[in-house]
C-alpha cells in the first residue's frame, strides 16, 4: 500500500527518490510546510545561504562539477525574484538546476497577496520548463518530470512553483514515485543522422586545414574523452571556447588555446584559415565569431549540437548533426577507425604537417607565454598574469576553479591550463559578477577532497560576499584569490579603447574599497594581502599547504591597475583581427 503524505513531505521524499544530497535554499512563510519536512528528514543536508542568488550559484556550481542536477528551495515575492539571476546563469550556460519556489495559496493566486509574485511568468524566459502545482497528488510525478528535462537534450533550469496549500501538513495524499514518465511533447533526440554522420567522417579525412571547435556541450555532455581520442587520430588542432575549456587537455601539443573575443591569436587565425571546422557542443556565440560574415571564409562548417534550434542560428552549418555529444562522437570514432583502415593514406598527412608548420609559426609569434614581461625579473609591479600562472603551478594545474566576471576571468581562462572537464566554472553566457563565491561553495560541498578556488576581482567579490558567513557555518575550506585592480577592470578597458579613457564610473569606488583581510577575518576566516612581486609565490605556497587545508583565506593581491587583456578582437573584424597590445594588431 502507497504511504500517505502531505503534499510538503511527498516533495521531499520525491527529492530522496531522485537521490538528492543537498538542498540549497531560504526559508520563508510560502516556504513553512516545505521546511517542516526538511526538518524532518535526515537524508539530504539543507545548506542556508544568506541571499537566494547564492542558492542558485551554489547548486549551478555543484552541477557543473558533479554533472547532477543541482537543487534549490526559495520562499515565495523576493525569495523567488532573488533567484531569477541564478537561474538565468544556469539557462544561459545550459545547466541542470531544479529550482523549487514555494507559491501563495490557491485561492489567493492573482490576489496581490502578501509576498505574491509570478515567478512561472517572470521566470519563463530564462528556463527550459516550469511547472506550477494545481494539487498535492501531482508533487512526485512533476519532481520526475522536472530531473527528466532539466538533465536531458540541452540540459537547462526547471522551475516548480508550489502553492503553500498543496503542502499543507494536514492534508494526506498517497505518494507513489513514478518509474518512468512519457512526455508527448519532448523527446530530445539522440543518435543524430547516419547520412550526416557519414558525411562529417569523409570531410573530416579529406581535410587538409582542419580545426576541432568544441564548447560546453562536450564538458556537460561527458564526451571529452571521444573527443581527444577523435582529435589525436586526426592530429588535428583543437581550440575550445570559454565554456568549452577542460574538453581537450589544455596542455596538450594539440591545443590552441581558447577562441574568440580574447582568444589566443593562433587559435582565431587557425580557424579563420581552416578548410574544416568540427564543431562540437559550441553555438557560434558573437563573443567567439567576431562578424559572422567574415567568419572562416574557406571552411567546411560541420556543428554538432543537441539542441537544434542552435544550429545554422549565427552561422550555416553544411553538414548538421543533431544528437548527444557522447552518442554521436562515439559513432564518428567507429567510422573513423574503420575508413582509416582502408584508406591508409588519408589524412593526407603532407598536407597536415604543412599546417602545424604553420600554426606553429603564429603560435611561435604571438603565443600568450612568450609575454617579455614575464621574464622581467626586475619587474616589480605584480601583473594579474603573474598570479594565474603562479596559481597553476602551486596547485600543479589539479584545482576547480571558479571564476567570476572580468579582466581576471579571461586571464584564469588564457593562463590556467585546464587539463581534464568540469575544473574550469565560469559564467560564460550570462557574465555573472558574483557567481564565483558561491559556485566554488557548491563544488568544495560536491568534491570535499578537492582543491577549490575563487578566483575573483574586488568588484565582483562584493556582490556576494555575504557568503563568508554560509562557508563558516559549513567549514567550506574554499581558496578566494582576488585580482584587486581597484576597478571595474574590464568596464575601463573598454572606456581605454573606445571612450578614449573617460572611466565613468568604473574608477570611482576605488577609495572606498574594505580592508579583505580585515573582514574575512571578522568572518571567522583567514587573510593575506600581497603587494609586492617577491610576496606572490611564498604566500600562495603557504596557502595550498597543509596549515590552511581546513581555512577558508582570502589572498587580496594588489595587481597592475593599467593592464588590458590581450589579444582581444578588433570589433567587426574577422576571427583573425586581433589587437595584441596596447599598439600592435595582428
Ligand atoms: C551583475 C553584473 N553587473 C555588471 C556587469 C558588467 N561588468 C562586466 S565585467 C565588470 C567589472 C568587474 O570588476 P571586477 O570584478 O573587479 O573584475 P576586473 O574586471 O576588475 O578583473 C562589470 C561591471 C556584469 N557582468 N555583471
Ligand atoms: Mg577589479
Amino acid at each position: 500500500m502507497a504511504d500517505r503524505l502531505s503534499g510538503g513531505d511527498a516533495l521531499i521524499r520525491a527529492l530522496q527518490d531522485e537521490a538528492v544530497e543537498y538542498l540549497f535554499g531560504y526559508p520563508g512563510g510560502a516556504a513553512l510546510h516545505i521546511y517542516d519536512a526538511i526538518f524532518k528528514q535526515q537524508r539530504m543536508e539543507h545548506i542556508l545561504v544568506r541571499h537566494e542568488q547564492a542558492a542558485t550559484h551554489m547548486a549551478d556550481g555543484y552541477a557543473r562539477a558533479t554533472g547532477k542536477p543541482g537543487v534549490v528551495v526559495v520562499t515565495s515575492g523576493p525569495g523567488a525574484t532573488n533567484a531569477i539571476t541564478g537561474i538565468a546563469t544556469a539557462y544561459m550556460d545550459s545547466i541542470p538546476m531544479i529550482v523549487i519556489s514555494s507559491q501563495v495559496a490557491r485561492d489567493s493566486l492573482g490576489t496581490d497577496a502578501f509576498q505574491e509574485t509570478d515567478m512561472v511568468g517572470i521566470s519563463r524566459p530564462v528556463v527550459k520548463h516550469s511547472f506550477l502545482v494545481r494539487c498535492a497528488e501531482e508533487i512526485p510525478g512533476i519532481v520526475k518530470k522536472a530531473f527528466y528535462v532539466a538533465t536531458t537534450g540541452r540540459p537547462g533550469p526547471v522551475v516548480i512553483d508550489i502553492p503553500k496549500d498543496t503542502t499543507d501538513t494536514h492534508v494526506l495524499v498517497d505518494y507513489n514515485y513514478p518509474e518512468s514518465i512519457k512526455m508527448r511533447s519532448y523527446n530530445p533526440s539522440l543518435r543524430g543522422h547516419t547520412k550526416q554522420i557519414r558525411k562529417a567522417v569523409d570531410a573530416l579525412i579529406h581535410s587538409r586545414r582542419p580545426v576541432i571547435y568544441s564548447g560546453g556541450g562536450v564538458v556537460q555532455g561527458n564526451a571529452s574523452a571521444l573527443l581527444t581520442e577523435i582529435a589525436l587520430k586526426l592530429n588535428a588542432p583543437v581550440t575550445n571556447t570559454l565554456m568549452g575549456l577542460g574538453a581537450f587537455p589544455g596542455s596538450h601539443r594539440q591545443f590552441l588555446g581558447m577562441l574568440g573575443m580574447h582568444g589566443n591569436v593562433e587559435a582565431n587565425k587557425a580557424m579563420h584559415h581552416a578548410d574544416v571546422i568540427f564543431a562540437v557542443g559550441a553555438r557560434f556565440d558573437d563573443r567567439v565569431t567576431n562578424d559572422p560574415a567574415k567568419f572562416c571564409p574557406d571552411a567546411t562548417i560541420i556543428h554538432l549540437d543537441v539542441d537544434p534550434a542552435s544550429i545554422s542560428k549565427i552561422v550555416r552549418a553544411d553538414i548538421p548533426i543533431v544528437g548527444t555529444a557522447d552518442v554521436v562522437l562515439a559513432r564518428i570514432l567507429e567510422l573513423l577507425n574503420r575508413e582509416l583502415e582502408e584508406k591508409p593514406d588519408l589524412p593526407d598527412q603532407v598536407a597536415l604537417d604543412d599546417w602545424w608548420v604553420r600554426i606553429d609559426a603564429w603560435r611561435e609569434a604571438y603565443g600568450l607565454e612568450h609575454d617579455p614581461r614575464f621574464s622581467d625579473a626586475a619587474r616589480e609591479t605584480i601583473l594579474p598574469q603573474d598570479v594565474i600562472r603562479s596559481l597553476y603551478r602551486i596547485t600543479g594545474g589539479q584545482a576547480y576553479v571558479c571564476s567570476d566576471v572580468g579582466q581576471h576571468q579571461m586571464f584564469a581562462a588564457q593562463y590556467y591550463k585546464f587539463d581534464s572537464p568540469r575544473r574550469w566554472i565560469n559564467s560564460g553566457g550570462l557574465g555573472t559578477m558574483g557567481f564565483g563565491l558561491p559556485a566554488a561553495m557548491g563544488v568544495k560541498l560536491a568534491l570535499p577532497a578537492e582543491q577549490v578556488v575563487c578566483v575573483t576581482g574586488e568588484g565582483s567579490f562584493m556582490m556576494n560576499m555575504q557568503e563568508l558567513s554560509t562557508c563558516l557555518q559549513y567549514g567550506l575550506p574554499v581558496k578566494i584569490i582576488c585580482l584587486n585592480n581597484k576597478a571595474l577592470g574590464m568596464v575601463k578597458q573598454w572606456q581605454d579603447m573606445q571612450y578614449a579613457g573617460r572611466h565613468s564610473h568604473s574608477t570611482s569606488y576605488a577609495g572606498s574599497l574594505p580592508d579583505f583581510v580585515a573582514l574575512s577575518e571578522s568572518f571567522g576566516h583567514s587573510g593575506f594581502k600581497v603587494d609586492k612581486r617577491c610576496d606572490l609565490d611564498p604566500v600562495l605556497e603557504k596557502v595550498f599547504s597543509k596549515e590552511y587545508s581546513d581555512r577558508l583565506v582570502f589572498v587580496d593581491v594588489q595587481v597592475d591597475p593599467t593592464e588590458h587583456v590581450y589579444p582581444m578582437a578588433i570589433k567587426g573584424g574577422s576571427m583573425r583581427d586581433m589587437f595584441l597590445n596596447k599598439s600592435e594588431t595582428t
